[in-house]
């Protein structure tokens, strides 16, 4: 059984914002405030510092019923027990990590334009279960996702997402001042709006007033 998963707010890691707090403590703080799903992402950690602040992450999300993805490496997220993984255009493709993860793991993957949600779409059903599209604005948290597709751009990839079956989640550049801009998509995907907070609980509460809106 794949696990249960909700997008409405979905939080992704970053150690340096964290800061000192630790990103453990952050998402014990965000879960209070309403977040739904929770990626750990740290693209300076080594593979075994991955698998720590996973497994720490974890613990954190034991019994809460949010869902624990890793970004990028498949092997910490199976060795870790994760519910899931997120891949992007640039990591392994999408059905070669299906079959490595087996069928009762969550798969997200991160698209841009109608080509790659194309890509996307065209896979046997099941093999994605989330895609991430962005950046909805540009975002100095990934400077190299380029420029903005804007709500208007996300909108339309996440009506032909979902045409297709597949839900979908907008990232980038998202605040709680801008989430209500953002329609059409399962979820909102924040970094900084709650990471780089200093009440990351008050940050997730606040984007959760807009997501229930
Ligand atoms: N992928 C596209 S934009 C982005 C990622 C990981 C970063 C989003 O960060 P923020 O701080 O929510 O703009
Ligand atoms: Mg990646």
């Amino acid at each position: 059984m794949r696990p249960p998963f909700d997008p409405t707010l979905y939080l992704v890691t970053d150690t340096a914002l964290a800061g000192p707090r630790g990103v453990p403590d952050v998402v014990r703080a965000a879960v209070a405030g309403g977040v739904t799903a929770v990626q750990v992402r740290d693209k300076d950690a080594s593979c075994r510092q991955l698998y720590a602040l996973t497994l720490s992450v974890k613990e954190v999300l034991a019994g809460t019923g949010v869902a624990l993805f890793v970004n990028d490496d498949v092997e910490v997220a199976l060795m870790a027990g994760a519910d899931g993984v997120h891949v992007g255009q640039d990591d392994l493709p999408a059905a070669e990590v299906r079959e490595r993860i087996g069928p009762d793991r969550l798969l997200g993957l991160s698209t841009g334009s109608d080509d790659e949600l194309d890509v996307a779409l065209a896979l046997p059903s099941g093999t994605v279960d989330v895609v991430g599209i962005g950046p909805v604005w540009t975002t100095p948290t990934k400077p190299d996702a380029g420029a903005g597709l804007g709500p208007e751009g996300v909108a339309a990839l996440a009506a032909r997402a979902a045409a297709g079956g597949l839900r979908s989640v907008a990232i980038g550049g998202i605040s709680p001042e801008r989430a209500a801009l953002v329609t059409g998509v399962d979820g909102i995907c924040v970094v900084s709006a709650i990471c780089a907070a200093d009440d990351p609980a008050a940050a997730a509460r606040a984007l959760r007033e807009v997501t229930t809106r």
